[in-house]
């Protein structure tokens, strides 16, 4: 068993959450820079503006910002053959509908790109990884607004042409199926710049966003192409199965629906058009939206090259009559801290359902174990890590072996700790490498080498012979 020759070993990270340095070479503020520090049991407030009482962890980061040079040599010690990272949209569009980039911002892509590639590292590059200028939430309603589409496609260009030799591979919109959960403001705020108001039709509204996303997602692909035929565009998704909690046929079809509701995304981006279910969905509820004809047309043109996602859990789905479906945990896995249940078969579950679904390529491009890590006389044994990143990887072996996956390559969250998404603490950590900062950015910033990055390298030089 082994994986192909150039497989794509890395790590990934996000520009909100580990560069720090937020009003740095004229950035504009982003929709993270409003979101104040939480924890497992108090979720992130979201407000307008920078409130004095509050702290905003992702202005600091890791400050990855004055940092990447030492971090990336870091990355290249333990092989990577591929970093993933994101474009601050508003570090290049500091208000989002300028008609000229900031080129401070455009140099600083230029140093990181040129500092991976000295190593022969390949960047990933997600151009709206949970983030866009705070300007146009405020002053167009984010993505409700379809000039929304003409900004995006406005920064991709210029991203593109700047890039055009140093990035191959791109993403458009990170985790887009996180808009479906509307009950959460998380989603909608860090994926679309939208808060729900209490008198709105949020559904329609979250259907309406979706839209606008997919057709400047199809369109970055078509300009892409025109700028340089060679580039992969890829959509990125948050998958994870989702299980009948019985053999019930309930409970089966109720299994199915809710994967519906993550596929609706990935059968627009990758077959462009709309899927049956949602069309008749839409017709039951009455939802009426902004589509064109050139929209249609345009979703066609621009489908993916390849189909990135993250994998972290597998929840289960009973079934509720009013609702179809309810989530719930699975009894019989085990959980991190955070409550996210450990499930490495899932991972082979979903890529043999998403391949045979689409048969594109796959790109396993966020997966990891967040924990609470203990640094002692300089040493962190993250042996649940290892363990984790091991069972994920061998199943993630069979499925490229035993079933024929077409696997790219893997990109474990995070490559280095970074601040977490959903609480904004530094507590939660991913990384192979240990930075020495608590939830207030307090500490040396020190990077330390953790177990798991040993055990890495040794992975990638073994081309996942050695696990
Ligand atoms: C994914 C996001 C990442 C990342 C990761 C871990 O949803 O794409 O940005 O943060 O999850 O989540 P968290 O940081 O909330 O633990």
């Amino acid at each position: 068993m082994s994986f192909p020759k150039n497989f794509l070993w890395g790590g990934a990270t996000a520009a909100n959450q580990y560069e720090g340095g937020y009003q740095e070479g004229h950035k504009g503020l982003s929709v993270t820079d409003v979101m104040s520090a939480g924890d497992v049991d108090h979720p992130r407030e979201i407000s307008y503006e920078i409130l004095d009482d509050k702290y905003y962890p992702n202005h600091y980061g890791i400050d990855f910002y004055h940092h990447y040079k030492e971090d990336i040599k870091l990355f290249a010690e333990m092989g990577f053959k591929c970093f993933r990272l994101s474009i601050s949209w508003p570090r290049i569009y500091p208000q989002g509908d300028e008609l000229e980039p900031n080129e401070e911002g455009l140099e600083y892509y230029d140093h990181v790109f040129d500092e991976c590639l000295k190593y022969g590292i390949e960047p990933i590059v997600t151009l709206s990884h949970f983030e866009m200028p705070l300007y146009l939430a405020k002053k167009y309603g984010g993505w409700r607004n379809r000039q929304l589409i003409t900004f995006f496609e406005r920064y991709a260009i210029t991203c593109f042409k700047r890039y055009s030799k140093k990035v191959k591979y791109w993403m458009t919109f990170n985790e887009i199926n996180n808009l479906i959960d509307t009950d959460n403001p998380f989603n909608a705020w860090t994926g679309a710049g939208v808060l729900y108001e209490d008198n709105e039709n949020i559904e329609q509204t979250m259907y309406q966003i979706s839209h606008y996303q997919f057709v400047a997602s199809a369109r970055a692909v078509q300009r892409a192409k025109e700028i340089n035929a060679s580039m992969q565009v890829g959509c990125m998704l948050h998958f994870g199965p989702i299980y009948p909690s019985s053999c019930n046929p309930q409970d089966i079809l109720a299994g199915i629906k809710a994967m519906d509701k993550r596929y609706f995304f990935s059968d627009v981006h990758v077959r462009g058009y709309y899927p049956t279910y949602t069309l008749k969905k839409w017709e039951r509820s009455n939802i009426q939206l902004d589509i064109t004809d050139e929209d249609l047309k345009d979703l066609k043109r621009g489908t993916v090259d390849y189909i990135g996602f993250s994998y972290y859990k597998s929840t289960i789905a009973e079934y509720d009559k009013i609702h179809d479906f309810i989530e719930v945990q699975n009894p019989l896995l085990k959980k991190s801290d955070w409550g996210w249940a450990i499930d490495p078969t899932g991972l082979r579950i979903i890529l043999n359902e998403v391949y045979e679904r689409y048969q594109k390529p796959m790109f396993i491009v966020e997966n990891g174990f967040g924990a609470y890590d203990k640094l002692e006389n300089g040493i962190i044994n993250d042996d649940y890590r290892t363990d984790y990143l091991r069972n994920h990887i061998s199943e993630m072996k069979k499925a490229i072996e035993l079933d024929g996956v077409e696997v790219m390559g893997y990109t474990p969250w995070s490559a280095i700790d970074i601040v977490s998404a959903s609480t904004g603490e530094l507590a939660k950590r991913y990384g192979f490498i240990y930075v020495d900062l608590d939830d207030q950015a307090k500490g040396s910033g020190r990077r330390y080498r953790k177990a798991s990055f040993e055990w890495y390298k040794r992975v990638i030089s073994s081309n996942g012979e050695i696990l």
